[in-house]
């Protein structure tokens, strides 16, 4: 309660911001690109993670302003590295269904001047649950053609059929922590991830494993074909600066 009591003035006075946490190509461990993450930064509290807020953002119907705060700030951190030549070629958002079925999302996005193959959106599969749904159809082939990609989040928690995936053409799968993390102890597990790798294979999608908290897990998601990692084993989510100085520290 005392949260949804602050969560409006704290978007007003720009306390919500962008941290970030680093992919890595599962072979060279190069990092190929940043997820980023809302965190809510309380006078009070501190900094807040989105299991905090979230919820209470959606009930306030407040999550497509968080997601809009969040894509602009990864978008300034992004050129701001880039005039560094910092050398990370990618930014990943998550985008909410709500944002999605945004009339105005396109209009919004093309006054954003994204340079074309530097942005990503995450989105969870059940937004692709509903196939006739034109509005989401037509905003994720409008958001193609802007050169932002498009990746499925928490792959395997939702109701994706392999039919839609088709339909959809995602540049990246994102295997979902949960299914992730019993890959050292579980045969079958481990049989289940390597089956979702080999899917994206046959499909030309790019595989990104979550929740790699073990070079133990690296090993064997690497040995299944898995093409991109990120978890605790290589780095949590950092502010914008942390990373540079991360990135920088790795050469
Ligand atoms: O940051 P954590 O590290 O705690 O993030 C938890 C979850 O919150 C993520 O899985 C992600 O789906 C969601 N999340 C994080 N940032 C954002 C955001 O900016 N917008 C939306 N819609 N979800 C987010
Ligand atoms: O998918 P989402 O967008 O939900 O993914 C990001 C979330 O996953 C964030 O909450 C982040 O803090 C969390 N996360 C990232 N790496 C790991 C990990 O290795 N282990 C666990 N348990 N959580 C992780
Ligand atoms: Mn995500
Ligand atoms: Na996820």
């Amino acid at each position: 309660k005392r949260v949804a009591d602050n969560i409006l003035s704290g978007l007003e006075q720009r306390q919500f911001v962008a941290h970030y946490q680093p992919q890595f190509d599962a072979e060279t461990l190069e990092v190929i690109g940043v997820e980023a993450l809302a965190r809510w930064n309380h006078p009070r509290e501190g900094l807040l993670a989105p299991n905090a807020f979230l919820k209470i953002a959606e009930e306030l119907n407040v999550v497509a302003t968080i997601d809009r705060i969040v894509l602009e700030q990864a978008l300034a951190d992004f050129n701001r590295w880039e005039e560094i030549g910092l050398g990370i070629p990618k930014t990943s958002v998550n985008v909410s269904a709500r944002r999605l079925h945004d009339d105005e999302l396109i209009n919004n996005l093309r006054q954003m001047d994204i340079r074309p193959g530097t942005v990503s959106f995450e989105l969870v599969e059940s937004i692709f649950l509903d196939e006739n749904d034109e509005v989401i159809t037509w905003n994720v082939n409008q958001i193609k053609e802007l050169g932002i990609d498009i990746e499925i989040d928490d792959f395997g928690t939702g109701y994706a059929s392999i039919v839609s995936l088709m339909k959809l053409k995602p540049r990246r799968l994102k295997i979902d922590r949960q299914l992730v993390m019993p890959i050292v102890h579980s045969a079958g597990q481990r049989q289940l991830v390597g089956s979702i790798i080999d899917i994206g294979r046959s499909l030309g999608i790019e595989v990104l494993a979550e929740g790699v908290e073990t070079m133990q897990h690296a090993k064997v998601l690497r040995q299944l074909g898995c093409n991109a990692l990120q978890g605790y084993a290589f780095a949590k989510a950092m502010s914008a600066d942390d990373l540079i100085e991360f990135v920088q520290s790795r050469r």
